[in-house]
């Protein structure tokens, strides 16, 4: 069960209710949210709350709440739950939850993945998501993350689930090695990221930091812009200089370059700061992104690219080869096929570097065709 508000200036908080619900939950949750939503929504303390008249919304714990509290509430006639204008509401949300088609509580996680060059603040910004310091994050003059890691979370009633990933021009670990663990955060975030969270430090926008943006696009290919946005971390020292992130992009090429194939836009963060109204921000940002995604996670449409391309060499071989047999080809069309090709221009045009890549994302489709099979 969920309990949720809005008003005229958007909605407040959504807690999802474990459990029977009775008086003494109901004034719980409205002591914890319903202040605190109005507080976001900046209604003052003069609003009307607008409640239906089932019994413990009338029940002594909360109506004595609301007395000391001194909140007005709206008198309503018995059994008239039309009048109450949050149905709409819920109709809109149960709309938007069965075009996710989600099996299970876990497909509604919104999945975010952290990339980008080590030491940017990646482990850092996904500890103030989660709300908890759960990825190891440290001034170490080395790289930190080695590994991809998930962990989980759930912000104003969203269930979340965020990935970190070893930095790209790691101090220990060599970029093949790098490039194959960040590959391996599409399982992590299982059934696929909705947002690759580029993680950027503002006034560090050098020629690694462009690499690493390319590599980036690289690994996860053209349609992964659909499901990017751009995290600045140090917020802080921004306000320090009073500099503003907009001039920063505006008097970058190459920044505002990359910002506009960003979808999902950008947002900035400060790590030193443990703000929620940040991260309510940012989930905002990103939900806005799903939406206009329909909904869709990357890996659904990455799959459904690598499956389209292992099918078309398969029929190619099996034309060509009447003796074959269908495993035969199958097992080659994953090896080699229009998808894994174009991943080896990437290879060619980047070099070394992206020759890792190339493997690295071939690894990756094959692995999730798998999972997919399996599933
Ligand atoms: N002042 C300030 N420091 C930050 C901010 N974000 C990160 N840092 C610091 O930057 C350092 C590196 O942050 P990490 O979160 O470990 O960076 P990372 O991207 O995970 O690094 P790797 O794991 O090595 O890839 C830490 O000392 C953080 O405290 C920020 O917004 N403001
Ligand atoms: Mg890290």
């Amino acid at each position: 069960m969920l309990w949720g508000g809005f008003s005229s200036a958007g909605t407040g908080k959504l807690v999802r209710v474990d459990g029977k619900m009775d008086g003494a939950k109901y004034r719980a949750i409205l002591e914890e949210n319903l202040l605190e939503s109005a507080k976001d929504l900046r209604l003052g303390r003069r609003f009307t709350f607008q409640q239906d008249n089932d019994p413990k919304h009338k029940a002594r714990a909360p109506m004595g709440w609301f007395k000391t509290k001194h909140i007005h509430v709206l008198e309503r006639p018995s059994q008239s739950p039309d009048l109450n204008p949050i149905q709409n509401l819920w109709q809109d949300l149960k709309t938007a939850v069965h075009k996710r088609c989600p099996s299970n509580l876990t497909e509604l996680e919104l999945l975010i993945v952290m990339v980008g060059k080590t030491g940017a603040g990646k482990s850092a910004a996904g500890n103030i998501i989660i709300e908890r310091r759960v990825f190891k994050s440290t001034s170490a003059s080395s790289s930190v993350t080695a590994e991809c890691q998930k962990e989980t979370s759930e912000f104003g009633g969203q269930a979340l689930g965020v990935v970190d990933t070893p930095g790209l021009f790691d101090t220990k670990l060599s970029q093949e090695q790098v490039v194959k663990e960040i590959s391996k955060c599409i399982f992590f975030a299982a059934p696929g990221p909705h947002v690759f969270l580029v993680v950027i430090q503002p006034n560090r926008f050098t020629k690694e930091e462009q690499e690493t943006v390319k590599v980036i696009q690289k690994i996860f290919g053209d349609e992964a812009s659909r499901y990017t946005m751009a995290l600045f971390t140090h917020g802080d020292d921004l306000e320090a200089d009073e500099v503003s992130v907009e001039d920063l992009i505006n008097g970058n090429k190459e920044l505002s370059d990359f910002i506009s194939q960003c979808e999902g836009g950008y947002h900035v963060f400060n790590n030193r700061r443990k703000d929620s109204s940040q991260v309510k921000e940012l989930l905002e940002k990103i939900n806005t992104m799903v939406q206009r995604n329909g909904g869709s996670c990357y890996s659904k449409e990455m799959l459904e690219e690598a499956e389209k391309a292992i099918k078309a060499e398969m029929d190619q071989l099996l034309e060509e080869n009447p003796e074959m047999s269908e495993e035969e080809a199958r097992r080659r069309a994953e090896r080699e096929n229009e998808f894994t090709r174009a991943c080896l221009i990437g290879a060619i045009i980047l070099g070394p570097l992206g020759e890792a890549l190339g493997a690295g994302l071939a690894a990756a489709v094959v692995a999730l065709k798998n999972k997919c099979v399996t599933q």
